[in-house]
C-alpha cells in the first residue's frame, strides 16, 4: 500500500485529492494545521464521505521541524504539496504571511522531503495566476510568466525552487501549472461559489442582490475532480516535468453570471452589482491555457464541462441552503 502525504487536505483539492488516492488504494496521510475551529474544519473530508479515512496529522508549512517529523513518521511514497494562502485579492492585504505559506512554505516543503525521503515523488501546485500579464494568448509550459499579485509572485518562487530542486539534487519533482479549478467544495470567497452560492440565496428568496467587482476578467475554469487526476498522473511518470492543466475555454465573469442565473430562470441583469473595493489593485485580465502535453504525455483530458460544474454547485448551494431553513 503506497503512502501519500497531502499537505492542505482540508482545502478542496487535498478533499478531491484524497478521495482519489484512497479509491486508488493508498494509505492518505493528511497534514492539517492546528486550528480552534478542528471540528468544522475537516468539512469537505466530511462532505465526500472519507473524512475517517484520511489520517489527520498537525503540522505547519511554516515550522519545518513539523514537516521533518511527519515525513520522518510516515515516510511517505508521494508528497503533494497543495496548502497555501491561495486567495489572490487577499494576498494584496498579507503580502508576508502569502510569501512565507505559499513560497516559503513549498521551499520548507522540499527540504523535508531532500532531509528526510528524498526518493519521494513530489507535486507542487503551481499556478496559472504565475503567467497574470499574459505574454502569449494561449499559455502552455513555455509561456513567460508576469505574476500580477503577491500570491502570483509567491508562487512563482516555490515553482522554480520545484524545478531547482528536480535539477539540483535529482528528485522526482513535478509542478502542475493548473488553471482555475472549481467544485461545490470551492471557498466561498472565490467567484464561482460566489455566484453559485449568491444565485441559490436569490432563488430561495435569502438575498436579492449580489455584488462583485471586474466582470470583464476571463478565465479557463475547470472541475477539481478532474484536475486532482492530473496530479496524481503526474507522480506515476517515470521522469518528473511540469505540465499546464486547463480545458483551453475562457469565459468572463459576465458569462459566468449568465451561465448560473439562468440555470435556476433568473436574468442575472436584476441582480448582479459592481462595487469597486471588489476590483483588485491589478487585475489579470484574461487566462486561457494549452494542456497539450498533458493530453498526450499523461493522457489526460478534462471531462466536465462549464455548464455541467456551475449546474453542479448551483444545485448543491440549493441544497445546503433548503437544510439551513429546514433547520
Ligand atoms: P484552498 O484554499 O481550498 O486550500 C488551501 C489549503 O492550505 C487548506 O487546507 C489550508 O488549511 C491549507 N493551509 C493554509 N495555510 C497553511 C499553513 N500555514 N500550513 C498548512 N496548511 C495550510 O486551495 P485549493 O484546494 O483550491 O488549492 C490547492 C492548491 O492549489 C493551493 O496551493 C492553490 O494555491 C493552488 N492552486 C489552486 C487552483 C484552483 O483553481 N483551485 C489553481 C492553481 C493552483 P485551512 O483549511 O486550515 O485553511
Ligand atoms: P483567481 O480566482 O484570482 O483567478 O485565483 P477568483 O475566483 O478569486 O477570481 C477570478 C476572477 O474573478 C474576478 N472577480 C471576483 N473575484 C472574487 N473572488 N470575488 C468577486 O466578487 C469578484 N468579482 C470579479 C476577479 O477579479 C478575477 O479576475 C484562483 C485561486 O484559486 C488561486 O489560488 C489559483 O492559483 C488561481 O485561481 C488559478
Amino acid at each position: 500500500m503506497p503512502t501519500a502525504l497531502v499537505t492542505g487536505v482540508t482545502g478542496q483539492d487535498g478533499a478531491y485529492l484524497s478521495q482519489l488516492l484512497l479509491a486508488k488504494g493508498y494509505r492518505v496521510i493528511g497534514l492539517m494545521r492546528r486550528s480552534a475551529s478542528s471540528d468544522v474544519i475537516g468539512e469537505r473530508l466530511r462532505w465526500l464521505g472519507i473524512l475517517k479515512d484520511v489520517e489527520l496529522v498537525d503540522g505547519n508549512l511554516t515550522d519545518l521541524s513539523s514537516l521533518i517529523r511527519v515525513l520522518s513518521v510516515y515516510k511517505p511514497d508521494e508528497v503533494y504539496n497543495l496548502a497555501a494562502q491561495s486567495f489572490v485579492a487577499a494576498s494584496w492585504q498579507q503580502p508576508l504571511l502569502t510569501g512565507n505559506v505559499t513560497g516559503l512554505g513549498a521551499a520548507n516543503v522540499l527540504e523535508a522531503v531532500r532531509l528526510i525521503k528524498p526518493d519521494a515523488r513530489f507535486y507542487q501546485a503551481s499556478s496559472s495566476e504565475m503567467y497574470g500579464l499574459i505574454q502569449e494568448p494561449k499559455q502552455s509550459e513555455t509561456t513567460p510568466f508576469y505574476p500580477r499579485s503577491p500570491y502570483a509572485a509567491a508562487k512563482l518562487y516555490a515553482h522554480w525552487m520545484t524545478v531547482n530542486y528536480r535539477e539540483s539534487f535529482g528528485m522526482h519533482a513535478s509542478s502542475g501549472i493548473l488553471f482555475n479549478h472549481e467544485s461545490p467544495l470551492r471557498g466561498i470567497e472565490f467567484v464561482t461559489r460566489k455566484v453559485t452560492d449568491g444565485v441559490a440565496r436569490i432563488k430561495l428568496g435569502l438575498a436579492t442582490e449580489l455584488p462583485l467587482g471586474n466582470l470583464n476578467a476571463t478565465r479557463d475554469w475547470g472541475h477539481a475532480r478532474d484536475y486532482v487526476q492530473a496530479m496524481h498522473l503526474m507522480l506515476q511518470q517515470k521522469v518528473p516535468d511540469d505540465y499546464v492543466i486547463a480545458t483551453g475555454r475562457t469565459t468572463s465573469i459576465r458569462d459566468l453570471c449568465i451561465i448560473a442565473f439562468s440555470h435556476v430562470g433568473l436574468n442575472w441583469e436584476e441582480h448582479v452589482t459592481t462595487r469597486a473595493d471588489l476590483i483588485r489593485p491589478a487585475e489579470v485580465d484574461v487566462l486561457l491555457g494549452d494542456s497539450t502535453k498533458a493530453q498526450t504525455t499523461l493522457g489526460w483530458k478534462p471531462e466536465t464541462t462549464l455548464e455541467m460544474m456551475v449546474a453542479e454547485m448551483v444545485e448543491a448551494d440549493l441544497a445546503r441552503h433548503r437544510t439551513r431553513m429546514a433547520s
